[in-house]
């Protein structure tokens, strides 16, 4: 029978998890799966708040669509990596003395922000994928602060922790206490929690690939389901706009920096070049959903209307209220010729669910910034 370590009686934890190795085992893998999932969730941040001088650019088009995917699936992995990481050291944390030496006093203090910012960050990203707002604050500011300090914790830890994992991992104990068992019971431990991780990617990775998305119990949107075959969050009738959709008195207007302002009705729009692009709409909670578009590229709007070369774009919907009914095309993306201004998918005009009479779409562009029922583009 093995015991469990320092400080901790031998009769109370003798289950054979509580062991250096598989700590260590699962402390790597969850340090890789958090610094995965920080890197790409910091790419997101600035994708959706980019500030002064971070321009998002056009290419490749998918990027968007692979780093989030790679988010929401790194994070949802981690969830039952970081249970069963707790689970193995918990002896640890309820051991007698509580604090040894200044040294052991600061890294268990590190293990605050650590713990409480990587269970905050889990549980508030899982719920936002599944569309459930149980809080009042602000979910990206919270989310990303959560990251930083997370991190701030993690990196902390690996510097206390390196020395002791390595020995577990490699047998060769130098601290004779550290326990480090070997054999079949502590394999199909890590082998059930490698099976339930690997489960939830799949199960993740079927809101972003189609073939997937038979298994995708928990992924809260099948890429395919929805009118046109796009899914979709928020419906004409939940932004308030289907008494405001009218297709004769619809009118789009060009204004701002430009020569000639303009106000465009939809046979104008549709009497202009036609081009058509095939992008995903790849959102934020994780789903991702690929269609065929066509409409007007926003570019030979902005010729159109005399904007200068190298001019961005400021998007407003027909929405009256909510905090996507703007959006920022910043002049990489303006001057890309497959950012349309789409009136039609896969031949008919859009849903008005998916925007009509005209929304954005744009490579490379996170889904929130693909802002439905326009009615002006600002030139700036
Ligand atoms: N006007 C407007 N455009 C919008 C939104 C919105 O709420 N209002 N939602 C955005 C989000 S979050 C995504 S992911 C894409 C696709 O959302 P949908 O599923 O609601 O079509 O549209 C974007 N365009
Ligand atoms: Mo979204």
């Amino acid at each position: 029978m093995t015991t469990t370590g320092t400080g901790v009686g031998p009769a109370v934890f003798t289950s054979p998890q509580h062991d250096a190795r598989n700590a260590a085992l699962l402390g790597s893998a969850l340090g890789n799966s958090f610094t995965v999932c920080f890197t790409t969730g910091l790419f997101s941040h600035l994708a959706q708040y980019a500030p002064g001088w971070f321009e998002l650019p056009a290419r490749p088009a998918r990027l968007y669509r692979v780093t989030q995917g790679v988010h929401v699936t790194t994070g949802v992995a981690s969830i039952p990596l970081l249970l069963s990481k707790l689970w193995t050291v918990y002896p640890h944390l309820v051991s007698r003395p509580p604090v040894r030496s200044v040294a052991h006093a600061v890294e268990r203090l590190a293990l605050l922000p650590l713990v409480g910012g990587a269970l905050f960050l889990l549980m508030s990203g899982t719920a936002n994928v599944a569309r459930w707002y149980p809080w009042t604050f602000n979910f990206p500011r919270a989310h990303f602060w959560a990251a930083w300090i997370t991190i701030g914790g993690l990196v902390a830890h690996i510097g206390a922790k390196a020395g002791t994992s390595r020995d577990a991992v490699r047998r060769t104990p130098r601290d004779p206490s550290l326990v480090v068992s070997s054999g079949a019971a502590r394999r199909s431990f890590l082998g059930g929690v490698a099976g339930a991780a690997g489960l939830l990617v799949v199960a993740t990775a079927g809101g972003t690939i189609s073939p997937l998305s038979r298994l995708s119990a928990l992924a809260q949107r099948r890429p395919d389901d929805g009118p046109q075959g796009l899914p979709v969050n928020k419906s004409a009738d939940g932004a308030g706009v289907t008494d405001l959709i009218d297709e004769v008195a619809y009118r789009l207007r060009i204004e701002g920096a430009v020569a000639t302002p303009l106000v465009l009705d939809l046979a104008e729009l549709r009497a202009l070049p036609q081009r058509k692009a095939e992008l995903p709409i790849a959102c934020v909670e994780g789903w991702s959903a690929s269609a065929r578009w066509r409409g007007v590229p926003i570019r030979d709007l902005l010729d159109l209307a005399g904007a200068a070369p190298g001019a961005s774009v400021f998007v407003e919907s027909i929405q009256p209220r909510g905090g996507y009914r703007t959006s920022e095309i910043n002049s990489r993306q303006a001057s890309d010729l497959d950012t349309l201004l789409a009136l039609e998918i896969d031949g008919e005009p859009l849903h008005p669910d998916h925007g009509f009479p005209a929304r954005l779409i744009g490579p490379n562009r996170p889904g929130v910034l693909q802002t439905k029922w326009v009615e002006k583009l600002v030139v700036t």
